[in-house]
């Protein structure tokens, strides 16, 4: 019977990467290793988001992060739980933490061929008030087999080889990508198990949902305001677009996915290249999109184009269903004629 056949035929994530990976003859396992470290590192985090209220580690560590924000406890922990997973999976050389100023240089005794780059609990000023956060994490081969420098790090988008996202919220859910579509896992506590429970996740060609902060509306360009006008007064007698924003990345971007649409964070006067990080949020992010059928654009380029000069370095981002964004981009290149 079909329903006996999915409570017998557990798709663990470790089984389906397996799986993913056995076609590649080559690969030693390696990036199964990898990535049962950043599970691993997942789980450990959703169990301490869960308990945050009653552990008291929501509240102020007193520190601050590069960001000059101030650091959360569980901020604190997060990073260090994946710091130390992806350190011992042995398997990475570098890794870019969101809220680590510098790099991590793996030892060489631990060292393997991976670059990681992820922020480890995005959103974590919505953690008093139980908006769903989440980790967020790219991966890249180092470019050759010399000695790990942070050009190993400062690639394009387009040569990571895995991005995906786990959000904390009703439930801890995981969304993966390795280059050959996107994959939904789901958290079964009883297990201890991220089990397959949406393969092949294809993002609406377009949506009915906008997704920006509208307080920032008197800093946007031209293109942002007229795309954001013509979703709340279309000329072409559609209907509005919603507005739907959370204030979480991983939260907006997740129903972006599911439910289609666009997600807009876009350069201000006040911030001139955005709020988000390249590497560990925007790099990802598009990535996921683009391997589920949509688009990430920067309002120059194509999202996973840009090349990183700086690991912290922002960009304003512009991703969801195909055809939301292309109109955007409409909007940029006709101002881009006018310059
Ligand atoms: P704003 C959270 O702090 C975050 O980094 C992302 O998760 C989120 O999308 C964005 O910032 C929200 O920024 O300026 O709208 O509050």
């Amino acid at each position: 019977h079909a329903a006996d056949a999915h409570r017998t035929d557990l798709m663990t994530i470790t089984r389906f990467v397996l799986n993913e990976q056995s076609k590649y003859p080559e690969s030693r396992g390696d990036f199964t290793i990898l990535l049962n470290h950043i599970v691993l590192g997942c789980k450990f985090v959703c169990s301490a988001v869960n308990k945050a209220g009653l552990a008291k580690l929501i509240g102020l560590a007193g520190e601050t992060n590069v960001q000059g924000e101030e650091q959360k406890k569980l901020d604190v922990l997060s990073n260090e739980v994946f710091v130390k997973a992806l350190v011992s999976s042995g398997r990475t050389c570098i890794l870019v933490s969101e809220e680590d100023e510098e790099a991590t240089f793996v030892d060489p005794s631990k060292r393997g061929r991976y670059c990681v780059v992820f922020d480890p609990l995005d959103g974590s000023s919505n953690i008093d008030c139980g908006v769903s956060i989440g980790t967020i994490f790219g991966i890249y081969m180092m470019k050759d087999n010399h000695e790990p420098t942070l050009d190993d790090v400062l690639q394009p988008g387009k040569q990571m080889l895995a991005a995906g996202y786990c959000m904390y919220g009703s439930s801890c859910t995981l969304v993966l990508s390795t280059g050959e579509g996107v994959n939904r896992f789901t958290l079964d506590p009883s297990l201890g198990e991220f089990i397959l429970t949406h393969p092949d996740i294809k993002i609406p060609k377009k949506g009915k949902i906008y997704s920006v902060n509208e307080g920032n509306a008197k800093n946007w360009d031209g293109p942002t305001a007229k795309y954001v006008e013509k979703c709340k007064f279309p000329k072409d007698g559609s209907s509005p677009k919603s507005l739907r924003y959370i204030g979480s990345m991983v939260a907006d971007v997740h129903r972006t996915l599911l439910y289609g649409g666009i997600f807009l964070y876009p350069a201000d006067k006040k911030s001139p290249s955005g709020k988000l990080r390249v590497l560990y949020e925007v790099f990802p992010m598009s990535f996921l999109m683009e391997q589920a059928g949509g688009q990430a654009f920067t309002g120059k380029q194509r999202a996973l184009d840009l090349v990183p000069t700086k690991i912290h370095e922002r960009s304003p981002i512009f991703l969801g269903s195909f055809d939301d964004v292309e109109d955007i981009k409409a909007l940029y290149a006709a101002e881009g004629k006018k310059e």
